[in-house]
């Protein structure tokens, strides 16, 4: 298989609410889509950085010059063996997954449309045909709205509440949330926000019974992890710290977590997704994917992500619609009222692109070729 060219599309969507983390607040996503393009077929990708290096270094511009000046040239013309050669290719870029993870699951999907077989056959998952789904809610202007926004996705049918914490809306607002749902599947995630002089606040967490604390510490920590964890009763579930097998097995050795939640942007695609998720399994540490406010492309590679067979948790990845009015896919991506969503067998990543809404909404286009 060999690479023609490479589009870059970079996308402005508006989000139906705002949704604030301990480092932002976001209204509006301004997105790139990678196209890929050979053998007279095209594949794609999305890159999940946000607008501002605050999850991580990277941001959309940033992405959009590390895929046209470093992936691309690396990639387009080469003879690749199939889409398990792209990563190797790029890794001599240092960080930048996000960015190199667009190009890699863009060439999983042109190669699954090659094969005629959808995505999540062709990265070996097909463990379950449907996704058990939970919603990460951010910070919101008072608890009574998180509190309405909470029962509005229960009576949804949502399976788990993440709800986001950062210091001065963490422990009262978990108690209150808690008092009023005592029954759900609860978890909080803190992106980052503390540090370990903060772990007897943190410990406070601990009667409200929380499936798990995700990324409580810094976003590059480990080993503060670790010390944390064996402090808290709440298991720790590591978000931006593992950007590679190699961190969840060194994390998973020091016991800094008891749960790892798999993005494929931030290990760089499907191949280091993939080997996080056997180096947990062989650990027997669960994961479940979770989510960067993706559009229709991300949010249906998170779902082929999410029928291998560890991802046991419910994730972040849920319907289109709690995000954009109109998503770039068509149909959206949908749930049950059960919480699920039902995985579709089209070949590649399932759903069929609104490429009139796509091209309505791109503020920015360039295609790299050789
Ligand atoms: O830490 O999981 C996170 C969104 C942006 C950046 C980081 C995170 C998130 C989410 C939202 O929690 C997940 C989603 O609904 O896509
Ligand atoms: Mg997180």
């Amino acid at each position: 298989m060999k690479l023609e060219s490479i589009t870059l599309r970079q996308l402005r969507l508006p989000l139906v609410h705002f949704f604030e983390t301990s480092f932002s607040r976001t209204y509006e996503r301004k997105i790139i889509v990678v196209e890929v393009a050979g053998e007279g077929a095209s594949g794609w990708g999305e890159v999940t950085a946000g607008e501002h290096p605050f999850y991580n270094e990277e941001w959309t511009d940033s992405a959009w010059a590390i895929v046209r000046d470093y992936v691309a040239p690396r990639v387009l013309g080469r003879e690749l063996r199939s889409a398990e050669d792209v990563a190797p290719l790029a890794e001599h870029i240092r960080g930048h997954r996000m960015a190199r993870g667009a190009v890699e699951t863009a060439v999983w999907d042109l190669e699954a449309r090659l094969a005629g077989k959808p995505l999540w056959e062709h990265i070996g998952g097909g463990e379950r045909k449907e996704i058990p789904c939970g919603v990460s809610i951010g910070i919101q202007d008072s608890v009574e709205q998180l509190i309405e926004k909470i029962q509005t996705e229960l009576d949804a049918g949502y399976q788990r509440i993440k709800m986001k914490i950062k210091p001065g809306w963490d422990v009262d607002v978990v108690a209150r949330v808690r008092e009023r749902f005592p029954n759900i599947r609860l978890m909080a995630d803190a992106n980052s926000a503390y540090t370990l002089a903060d772990a007897a606040h943190l410990k406070q967490l601990d009667r409200f019974y929380l499936m798990m604390i995700e990324q409580p510490l810094a976003h590059d920590d480990i080993i503060d992890h670790a010390a944390l964890q064996a402090k808290l009763d709440t298991p720790i579930c590591l978000d931006e710290c593992i950007r590679s097998a190699r961190h969840a097995e060194q994390a998973i050795r020091l016991n800094a977590g008891k749960i790892i939640n798999i993005k494929l942007g931030r290990v760089g695609g499907f191949r280091e997704a993939k080997r996080v998720h056997d180096a947990a399994q062989a650990a027997g540490i669960p994961v479940w994917c979770g989510g960067m406010l993706e559009a229709g492309i991300g949010r249906a590679h998170n779902i082929a992500l999410s029928t291998l067979a560890n991802f046991t948790l419910p994730g972040d990845v849920s319907a289109s619609k709690r995000y954009w009015t109109r998503d770039i896919i068509a149909p959206p991506v949908e749930t049950t009222d059960r919480g699920t969503i039902l995985v579709r067998d089209d070949p590649g990543f399932g759903y069929p692109l609104d490429l009139e809404y796509l091209e309505q909404v791109t503020e920015r286009r360039e295609t790299i070729r050789l």
